[in-house]
């Protein structure tokens, strides 16, 4: 179902437009009210008046997340305190996190799009909504929240985990839709079959899943083991949260669109930087057209996919491919991002622990496994049994309060961790593969 349909069909010559006009509007914006931008422009001797419309993008420098560290907490925001009515956050690269912020109008662009999306997935006003993902600074559960709600769902804010209490509500409520991580749909899906509930107790219909990496596999078992027809959705904090773009349930495996009137997408070359034409794989970079509180051009998701138009009947806009990985070092775990430098920066204030460690990265059923080996300190090579015990319970639960992951240490003598040839250690290891 379309949920704004002049919007989501609009002609692409209207689209362009449309972009051209928010885009010139943006750049004059953001060069008035954030010194970051202004100084980078004045760099390179860039004037907003250069900007005439998104085949100019290429002209303008790139975000990227280093920018959002940089200026932490609100150095990039273009709109004073008084009108920012919500702060969301995820994960920096160091024990800081990125905070995003959103003016009375961008909640409603995030609203609207999530209920476009929704829509997209399936949803129907008067459908019930069980969302199974995260409430708090994670912008999974709040945005899908409001974007249901002005659907005219009826939401049950269940957040994430607690399978009994899921499936308590799914089979008393009747819900019709789920929304949680792809990793959780399938625990489910197993733990269905596990508790001899059998799919038919439930009125399960759809399911919209994201935050992390997923496949062809794990659409065919959460279809199969919940009896609902799956769907992406994509997003990231920076640009606004999930619905920036989301696939058609009737054109699954096809790509998903991209709400390209408040979000322009571009590939490029990793290495380069260069626009890459049309179906070449690349990193995903966004400009926002109409975000207020922080508006971002060309932000570099470091995510690799790649983009096109498939001229299908049904909507206008251009649609995305799966995420194939990422190019950067960042780790998605149980929808959680996770940066290597965050356990870094836990394991500098315990003096018992040296600075060599690794992250073991496994997937056992359908959850992600991650144990940190961590060579003890020359100083506390003679540490008692029971005093490494407390070490690592100490270190267990930093990481636990700080990245909100448990995780399974293991405290080795110094050299343990095996390194490469030229004796290097590599800090994460991932041995999952995502079909
Ligand atoms: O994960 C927003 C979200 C919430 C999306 C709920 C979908 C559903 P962040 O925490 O900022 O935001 O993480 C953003 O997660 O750059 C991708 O690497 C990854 N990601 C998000 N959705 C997908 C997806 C939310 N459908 C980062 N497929 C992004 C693959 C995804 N990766």
């Amino acid at each position: 179902m379309l949920f704004n349909a002049p919007i989501e069909t609009l002609p692409l010559s209207k689209l362009r437009q449309l972009q051209n006009k928010r885009l010139r509007h943006q750049v004059a914006k953001v060069y008035e009210k954030v010194p970051f931008y202004r100084q980078k422009f004045d760099e390179i001797g860039l004037k907003p008046s250069d900007i005439k419309g998104v085949k100019d993008l290429h002209k303008l420098p790139f975000t990227k997340k280093s920018d959002l560290r940089d200026h932490y907490p609100f150095g990039l925001f273009a709109m004073p305190k008084e009108e920012i009515i919500r702060i969301h956050a995820s994960s920096g690269t160091t024990g800081k996190p990125t905070i995003v912020g959103y003016s009375r109008n961008d909640i409603a662009i995030f609203t609207e799009v999530v209920a476009r999306s929704l829509a997209a997935a399936g949803g129907e006003k008067g459908m019930t909504l069980q969302n199974a993902y995260g409430y708090g600074l994670f912008t999974g559960g709040l945005g899908l929240h409001y974007g249901a709600e002005k659907l005219g769902m009826t939401v049950v804010p269940v957040s994430g985990g607690m399978t009994d209490r899921q499936f308590l509500l799914m089979q008393d409520l009747q819900s019709d839709m789920i929304c949680c991580t792809p990793s959780y749909a399938q625990t489910l899906a197993e733990e269905l079959g596990k508790r001899g509930i059998s799919k038919d107790f439930l009125h399960l219909k759809y399911a919209v899943l994201g935050a992390e990496p997923w496949a062809e596999t794990i659409r065919q078992c959460v279809e199969t083991g919940l009896g609902v027809s799956a769907t992406n959705i994509y997003g990231l904090s920076e640009i606004i949260g999930p619905g920036v773009s989301q696939e058609d349930v009737e054109e699954k495996g096809t790509g998903s669109y991209v709400w390209e009137d408040h979000f322009f997408p571009e590939i490029v070359d990793k290495d380069t930087g260069e626009p890459l034409p049309e179906g070449e794989f690349g990193v995903l970079v966004f400009t926002t057209l109409t975000k207020e509180a922080m508006p971002l051009l060309r932000y570099w998701t470091n995510d690799i996919t790649n983009i096109y138009y498939d001229h299908s009947e049904k909507r206008t806009h251009i649609k995305m491919g799966a995420i194939r990985g990422r190019s950067d070092d960042m780790l998605i775990i149980r929808g959680v991002n996770l940066f290597h430098t965050q356990i870094e920066d836990i394991l500098k204030d315990i003096e018992a622990l040296s600075a060599n460690y690794q992250l073991i990265v496994s997937r056992t059923s359908a959850m992600d496994d991650v144990e940190v080996k961590v060579e003890i300190a020359d100083t506390h090579k003679h540490l008692s049994e029971d005093g490494q015990q407390e070490v690592q319970g100490f270190f267990s639960k930093k990481i636990k309060e700080n990245i909100g992951l448990s995780m399974k240490i293991n405290i080795l003598k110094t050299g343990d961790i095996p390194r490469s040839e030229g004796g290097k250690l590599s800090r994460i290891v991932d041995l999952r593969k995502i079909k």
